[in-house]
Order: structure tokens, then C-alpha cells, then sequence
């Protein structure tokens, strides 16, 4: 830098002093003295600055080295044997101490780089002297650590709201010796299953009974979400056995996380998971359920993305990413999935205050209603891109049936306000009754599946729940036909008990014919397998339920027996491959709606009915009971979902 560089800078202030002189005109020539005196001043002390930094500021092209790695292009070559270095093509002189203090300096460097290495290595030597548990105990303990903190980010206090009544979850004791008798024995298979599942299974979806391991499968991602678990808690909880619930919320709270990435079944992860989370909630009012039903809900929002906003079947927990099955026609959300979401998603509304739920289920409704629909019929495929319906195929069994169970439990879950479903409802059971509903050559009457333009005489286990879900909407029914339905009812009980009563095993088959001579029999092999599934029973209490009809507490008792007889192995309860077999083969699975449905249905089969009395609760279809919402009684101004 040269000197007149500087004097701008000098100039500059020269007119501050001149100020002060002009209030002063008696001493103006010492002052302009004085002020030649500074401007020398200030360059003198200027050239000995800049000397200074010429000889010891520190280098600046090692910076440059460190920051940029291209010394070798940028900066001229150092030759440290000749006592000094080129700069810019002109050699500097008199450096030796510079360099060396460069050199001590990377010397420093270096030792502290080698003491860090050996550091390292010690803590790996001290490691591997560990045991593998030790290993996994630090492993765990650095786990856990993450988990509460994340917890501490996601335990979000949710507002607090009435609850509507919950009555009837500590009852049900029967007089009757003998049905206590039947009641206990229907515990005991509980306690097996869960004990089995506790032992061999802990934390992973499900059990493998004969192999005594845990067992999963797609519809809950890759990773163990404790599906056992969270499905059986309301069982236990109105079996009383209260140890084992909790335990089961004991590690929900340390070990149930959704951050997970797991690509799972919107539909059945909200059915099992959200359903039972919920109930568990308002039959323990233990607030660790309402919160992780709320953040797991969160979880499934992103598969409501979609143009249309029907959801994806499926989501990933962690990126959002939806899609849906493979196998589904022309790429298309199921009917049975995406309409199977509304009693969970109100109540989420309801207790978190937070329309969002609410909102994405009754779009879904409304969705609905403007859709032409073959023959006033549901086809089981609807394009969530498109808005289309796919493949026309109407079944009240797999890929419709809880559609169907919904709407009716919509508008009974609102104490009978939501008459937009039960009208829904209505038209859709007329439809089913023309098109879908048949008597057999033998007097059964059973529902068909419609499959392009004609009746498939074919009914699956699955669809034995609507002889329940007639019985359940009887009352309420579009001109007073309450008796048509609670009879239809019946008659689809007695045709599911005839399909269990014509096996060998006397339990049911997956799917039976009415055809060529058949009458609620199984035909293919592929078709003839029980997997501990709970429709029939099912619909046996709620028959019983609305009847008294003691032929249904036999013919549940005639189903545990034969449950028991050949289900049961050591390692707890298993499916069965052919039940026309007298010497079947396991599945090798204990399937989680098990201990949610099929063991619930039959103990309140057994149980008075102030147990979940029926105007209080509604069972989602994985029989977890969510209260009826009373809501003309209950003060909800802050709930924007039932403005
Ligand atoms: C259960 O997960 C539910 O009942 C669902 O609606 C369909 N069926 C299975 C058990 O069979």
C-alpha cells in the first residue's frame, strides 16, 4: 500500500480540528502548527505499521493452503532448503525463523493427530473386551436415550375434553354357575395366548406358537410394533386381568415408537393399532394411550395426499410415501380399507379437538355420495388418482365388509345424529338384500358376491359378520323393518353355524359354496383353512344380545370347545389348514385379532349384558369399544368437528 493512499483518510479528519479552531481565532497559527505536527505524526506511525506487518504478520498463503487444498496451483512452490520461499516470483530473504515455526507447528499437529489415533485405538481395545451384552446393554441405554428424548418432543399435553360415559367396563359377572364356569374356561385361553405371546413373542407383531418366535407379516411394515400387544389390551382389561395389561402399557410407553421406517396398512394399522389405543384409553383413562393414538394418527395423514384425497392403502411411518397394492384393480384404493377409518378419525377429532380427522373422513363420505353406483351397488375399487372405480365386484365379505359396519356405527356412535350414514347405510343394505342376497336349494340363505354382471353363490368367513351388523341396525331401520333384519340376522347366523357344523373340526372354512350341489361347504383346497378368525362368533353375540336365544351361547360354546380341542398347542393357539381333516396341520400362527375379537365376542357371549352395554359402546371392527358420543348432553363448543 503506498502512502497518498492515506491521505484521503488524513483529509478527512483534518476539518473536525479546523472546527474547533474556528471557535478559537487567537490561537489559529498554533493550531495549524499542532496540526502539521499530527499529519506527521500519523504517517509516520502509518510506515512503521505497515514495516511491521510485512515482517510479522503470519503467512496468509498457509491459510490459503488449509482452506482451499490447491497449494500446488495456487501457491508457488516452497523450497525450504534455500532458506527462503518465492512470492509471487520474488525470492524473500531472512525467514528461517518463520519456517521454523511453520515446522514446529506441523510437528504439533502431527503428535496431537498420532495421540488422538492411539486414543481411539484404546477405546476400540477397551470395547472389544466387552461382552456382547455389555455391548448391546450400551447399545440399549444410548437407544433409550434418544427415545425419551424424542418422547419429551411428541408428549404434547392434548386438551382436555368432557368424556362421554363410560359405563359397564367392571361388570358382567353371570349368576349362572355353569356359564361362569364357561366364562372362566374362555379367560384361562386368554391368559394361555398372551402368556405364550409374553414368553416367545414379547414386542413382535405376532406369535409363532410351534415355533414359539415372533411372527409379522406386511400389513405392519418391517418393524416390531408390539401388534399383540396394543390389539389385546381391552380384552384383558375387561377380563380383569389387570397385571397383564399392565404390562402391556408398559411397554407401549418405553418401546412403542412410530419414527420408524416402515411402510404399513393404513386401514389395518388404524383398525388395530388406533382402535385398540383408544379404547384402552377410555376403558383405563391412562393418557399414554390417547397420546400415542394421536401420534400415530399424524403418522397416517400423508396417505390422505392423493388428487382425490382417497387414501393410499398404504404408508411409510417415516417419509409419508403412500401407494397401494399391487394386486389391486387398476391401481385402486379398497372400499373395505378407506371407508374402514371413520369411527377411529371422529374420535380423534373429539379428543384432540382438531378437525383434521374429521375432515379427511367425511370428505371421503362425501366423495361417496356423488359416485354412480352399478345397480345402487359399492364396487370394491375406487382410483384415488382418478376418482374412478376399478374392477366392479361388490362383496359384503373381504374388500367391502366394513364399509358397510361403519356407516351403520357412524350414526350409531353419534347417538343417531349422523343420519347422513344410517340413510347411506339404508340404501346400501337394499341393494345388497336385491342384488346380493340369495336362499339356497337347502333353505340357507346366504350373501353373494357380484363379480361382472353376475352373482357368485360363494360367501367367505368374513362375511358372517353381517348377520351381526343386520341384527345391530334392526333397530332404527327404513320403515320399521326392524324384525325383516334381526330375522335376516338370524338366518345368516344359522347359515355360518351350518358352515362350521358340516366340518370335521366344526370350525369354519375361509370360504364355502352354495353350487352344484353344495351348501355351505368348502370346495377348493385354498379355501378350506380356519386362521382363529372372529366373524361367526361374532354375530353369535350379538344375536344373543338382541334375542336371548340360548341356541347362540351353545353354539359359541360348541366353537371355544373345538378351538380349544384343536387349536390349542403348547406354545399357544394356532390356525388350521383344513378343517374337514381329522388330523390337521397348523398355520403356525396366533393371529392378533384373536385376542382382540374371537376370545372378546365369546367371553361377553358369556357375560351379562351391563358388560359394554350396547347403548353406551360400539366395537370397531377389530372389537375394540369406543363410547358412544352423547353429544347433545356434552358441552363441545371448543370441538370444531361438531360445530
Ligand atoms: C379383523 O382384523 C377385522 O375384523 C377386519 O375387519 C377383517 N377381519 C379380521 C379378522 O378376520
Amino acid at each position: 500500500m503506498s502512502a497518498p493512499a492515506l491521505l484521503p483518510l488524513a483529509g478527512r479528519r483534518l476539518p473536525a480540528l479546523n472546527l474547533g479552531a474556528s471557535s478559537f481565532p487567537h490561537h489559529r497559527a498554533t493550531l495549524r502548527l499542532s496540526e502539521k505536527f499530527i499529519l506527521l505524526l500519523i504517517l509516520s506511525a502509518f510506515i512503521t505499521l505497515c514495516f511491521g506487518a510485512f515482517f510479522f504478520l503470519p503467512d496468509s498463503s498457509k491459510h490459503k493452503r488449509f482452506d482451499l487444498g490447491l497449494e500446488d496451483v495456487l501457491i508457488p512452490h516452497v523450497d525450504a532448503s534455500k532458506g527462503g520461499k518465492h512470492l509471487g516470483g520474488f525470492l524473500i530473504h531472512g525467514q528461517g525463523h518463520d519456517e521454523h515455526r511453520h515446522r514446529e507447528e506441523e510437528e504439533r499437529l502431527r503428535n496431537k493427530i498420532r495421540a488422538d489415533h492411539e486414543k481411539a485405538l484404546e477405546e476400540a481395545k477397551e470395547k472389544l473386551k466387552k461382552s456382547r451384552d455389555e455391548i448391546q446393554a450400551e447399545i440399549q441405554t444410548e437407544k433409550n436415550k434418544v427415545v425419551q428424548e424424542l418422547k419429551k418432543k411428541d408428549s404434547k399435553p392434548l386438551p382436555p375434553v368432557p368424556l362421554p360415559n363410560l359405563i359397564g367396563i367392571n361388570s358382567g359377572e353371570p349368576a349362572d354357575p355353569d356359564i361362569r364356569e364357561k366364562r372362566n374356561k374362555i379367560k384361562e385361553m386368554m391368559k394361555h395366548a398372551w402368556d405364550n405371546y409374553r414368553q416367545y413373542g414379547w414386542g413382535h407383531n405376532e406369535l409363532k406358537p410351534i415355533a414359539r418366535k415372533g411372527h409379522s407379516t406386511n400389513i405392519f411394515g418391517n418393524s416390531q410394533m408390539g401388534a399383540t400387544i396394543v390389539d389385546a389390551l381391552d380384552t384383558l382389561y375387561i377380563m380383569g386381568l389387570h397385571d397383564e395389561f399392565r404390562e402391556g402399557q408398559e411397554w407401549i410407553d418405553k418401546n412403542l415408537d412410530f419414527s420408524v421406517n416402515s411402510e404399513v396398512s393404513v386401514f389395518e394399522v388404524n383398525i388395530r393399532f388406533i382402535g385398540g389405543l383408544l379404547a384402552a384409553y377410555y376403558l383405563s383413562g391412562q393418557e399414554v394411550f390417547k397420546i400415542k393414538a394421536v401420534q400415530l394418527a399424524g403418522k397416517l395423514l400423508p396417505a390422505f395426499n392423493t388428487p382425490t384425497g382417497i387414501p393410499w392403502a398404504m404408508v411409510n411411518l417415516k417419509s409419508g410415501v403412500g401407494r397401494n397394492w399391487g394386486w389391486a384393480s387398476a391401481g385402486s384404493s379398497i372400499l373395505a380399507e378407506f371407508g374402514t377409518l371413520h369411527m377411529e378419525f371422529v374420535h380423534l377429532s373429539y379428543l384432540t379437538g382438531d378437525p383434521v380427522y374429521y375432515n379427511k373422513v367425511m370428505h371421503i363420505r362425501k366423495l361417496l355420495q356423488k359416485m354412480d353406483r352399478p345397480n345402487g351397488l359399492y364396487p370394491n375399487y375406487l382410483n384415488p388418482r382418478t376418482g374412478r372405480w376399478g374392477q366392479h365386484h361388490t362383496s359384503v365379505g373381504g374388500l367391502g365388509d366394513s364399509f358397510y359396519e361403519y356407516l351403520l356405527k357412524a350414526w350409531l356412535m353419534s347417538d343417531k345424529t349422523d343420519t347422513e350414514a344410517r340413510k347411506m347405510y339404508d340404501d346400501a343394505i337394499e341393494a345388497i338384500e336385491k342384488h346380493l342376497i340369495r336362499k339356497s336349494n337347502g333353505g340357507l340363505t346366504f350373501i353373494g358376491e357380484w363379480k361382472n354382471g353376475h352373482l357368485e353363490r360363494k360367501m367367505g368367513h368374513l362375511t358372517c359378520f353381517a348377520g351381526g351388523m343386520f341384527a345391530l341396525g334392526a333397530d332404527g331401520s327404513r320403515d320399521d323393518k326392524a324384525g325383516h333384519y334381526l330375522q335376516l340376522g338370524a338366518e345368516i347366523a344359522h347359515t355360518c353355524h351350518e358352515s362350521y357344523d358340516r366340518t370335521t373340526l366344526k370350525l369354519g372354512p375361509e370360504a364355502f359354496k352354495f353350487d352344484g350341489g353344495v351348501e355351505a361347504v368348502a370346495v377348493r383346497q385354498n379355501e378350506k383353512y380356519y386362521i382363529l378368525r372372529p366373524e361367526v362368533i361374532e354375530t353369535y353375540w350379538y344375536m344373543w344380545r338382541f334375542t336371548h336365544d340360548p341356541k347362540y351361547r351353545q353354539w359359541g360354546w360348541e366353537a371355544t370347545q373345538a378351538i380349544d380341542k384343536y387349536c390349542r398347542v403348547s406354545g399357544g393357539f394356532s390356525g388350521v389348514k383344513d378343517v374337514y381333516s381329522s388330523s390337521p396341520t397348523y398355520d403356525d400362527v396366533q393371529q392378533s385379532f384373536f385376542l382382540a375379537e374371537t376370545l372378546k365376542y365369546l367371553y361377553l357371549l358369556f357375560s351379562n349384558d351391563d358388560l359394554l352395554p350396547l347403548d353406551n359402546w360400539v366395537f370397531n371392527t377389530e372389537a375394540h369399544p369406543l363410547p358412544v358420543l352423547h353429544l347433545a348432553n356434552t358441552t363441545l363448543s371448543g370441538n370444531p368437528a361438531y360445530r
